[in-house]
């Protein structure tokens, strides 16, 4: 008999009294209920946000260097639940449980990476001045309160993406994960508070859109980090546009792709396809729903591509030997069901299909594959589908390769598989994208890299260790050491 979590909010240091208001069920059983759950209340956002704002001074005023150590205690915890927290993410998203075990291991990284820069961070620069008796100087200062508002599929990872620059500078916290993954959310919350975090430096609110919407409406937060769908991010980000300093941090999907150029090592190539398109059963912000691939190797690869992707098995997440798990819920295999069937009215060529759900009680989708050339106005190879479907789509040239590529709303991550460092180059520069990856798949980033893109899927404020940039504001200080006034520009002084 497996555990059942009972929901709570934490505010203030607080946790509140459980309540069931909605069920959080496990993707690969849905009779399975993993916990239950609060939907916060709008005086329940406002008191987490109030609380948040009230620690803000006083971790202000913390060093730097103790604001990170509290992350060192947080790291021996993580390390001591590894395998629980695993487990618990497999049975509420449904990853397979080695890929919820490396997200873990991924959270770590960038709590280990906050403690790190504790002692080693920079956080300004010394710059020159005009007049020989001025020291002029750079600093980061925290901007308040940060919003950090997560999706299901890194339940885990992102989060600390967040959580870390912003507690690390000096911000506090409140989190509102997806309603999908509210008990990993409410394991990490734990932590902190069992890692010594002071209260009200990370509050936790749950439930629907409803209460993101409140939270993100609240003029106390000053930042809002966001990693979801597009529909999400944009309806953040014109809700702040009525606040005059709000920093929006948004990472919102792509229609990523691989490159497969004809001179590619061809096991790689395919292996890098099947796991851009496959693991997390697609649904990776970063998962490619586009290979790309030279049309002297298509019909070598498509076949190879098809042969291996019949052979994955998507079964239960707790058996680490199955590739990848189902999809998070009804409505993922719905969505991907409804995009199968939009290519078939597009006409493309189908390559291979599932007949049908594989396992009536689990939300499990096996791949689907097809074949067709670039057409601008094809839906299925534009749009983000967050799935195993995946097209292979053939090129000439490398300017066909990277017009391909470059042919959609979103610019987030990019794989080109080729030997030859020129080639690298023309992609890297000729690409719009946030992570581009070299004989690798299209996912796969570390936390001291920035993650993000451009166009539909983000604003340039990446996330991870590049997120220091949005959760803290330069300022610029200036220090006469004579004994008079001298001004930049050659003002006159003179009175
Ligand atoms: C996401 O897909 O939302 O780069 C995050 C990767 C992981 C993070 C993915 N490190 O694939």
């Amino acid at each position: 008999m497996t555990s059942s979590v009972s929901g709570r909010l934490f505010v203030g240091g607080e946790w509140l009294a459980p309540r069931d208001d909605f069920a959080d069920l496990n993707p690969a059983k849905l009779d399975e209920v993993v916990g239950t759950f609060p939907h916060a209340t709008p005086e329940e956002v406002a008191s987490a946000v109030s609380s948040a704002r009230d620690a803000f001074p006083g971790w202000r005023r913390t060093s730097r260097i103790l604001r990170a150590e509290c992350f060192d205690r947080l790291a021996q915890l993580i390390k001591r639940d590894t395998d629980a927290l695993a487990t618990l993410m497999a049975r509420e998203c449904g990853k397979n449980v080695t890929e919820c075990r490396a997200e873990v291991v991924e959270g770590l990284h960038m709590v280990q990476w906050v403690f790190g820069s504790g002692r080693t961070g920079v956080y300004g620069e010394v710059v020159a001045s005009e007049i020989a008796e001025k020291d002029a100087f750079t600093r980061r200062k925290p901007w308040g309160v940060v919003a950090v508002v997560t999706p299901w599929n890194f339940p885990f990872a992102v989060p600390l993406w967040m959580l870390g620059p912003s507690l690390l500078e000096g911000n506090t916290c409140v989190f509102k994960p997806s309603e999908e993954t509210p008990g990993i959310a409410q394991r990490l919350v734990e932590l902190f508070a069992e890692a010594g975090f002071p209260a009200g430096t990370v509050n936790l609110v749950q439930g629907s859109g409803a209460v993101g919407e409140a939270l993100v409406k609240s003029p106390s937060v000053n930042v809002v980090c966001f990693t979801g769908s597009y529909a999400v991010g944009r309806r953040i980000q014109e809700l702040s546009a009525a606040l005059p300093d709000r920093i929006v941090a948004a990472e919102m999907g792509g229609k990523n792709a691989v490159i497969v150029c004809d001179d590619a090592r061809f096991d790689l190539a395919v292996n890098a396809g099947i796991l851009s398109a496959f693991k997390t059963t697609g649904q990776r912000c970063v998962s490619a729903s586009r290979i790309i691939v030279h049309e002297s190797l298509m019909g070598r690869y498509a076949k190879a591509f098809v042969d291996t992707a019949k052979r994955l098995r998507f079964g239960d997440p707790l058996d680490p030997k199955n590739f990848a798990g189902p999809l998070v819920n009804r409505k993922g295999v719905e969505k991907v069901l409804s995009y199968n069937a939009l290519a078939k009215s597009e006409g493309v060529e189908v390559l291979l299909a599932p007949d049908q759900p594989a396992n009536g009680n689990g939300c499990f989708l096996p791949p689907f594959v097809y074949r067709t050339d670039a057409k601008p106005n094809l839906r299925v190879t534009h749009e983000e589908v967050f799935g195993p479907h995946v097209a292979l789509i053939p090129f000439k040239t490398d300017e066909d390769a990277a017009r391909i590529y470059n042919d959609t709303e979103y610019g987030l991550s990019m794989a080109v598989i080729t030997e030859s460092y020129r080639r690298m180059r023309f992609f890297r520069d000729e690409c719009e994208y946030g992570m581009g990856y070299v004989n690798l798949p299209s996912i796969g980033a570390e936390v001291h890299l920035p993650f993000g893109g451009v166009k539909k899927s983000g604003n340039g404020h990446p996330s991870a260790a590049a997120l220091i940039e949005a959760v803290t504001h330069k300022t610029a200080w200036t220090v006469n050491h004579g004994t008079d006034i001298k001004m930049a520009q050659g003002l006159t002084t003179a009175i």
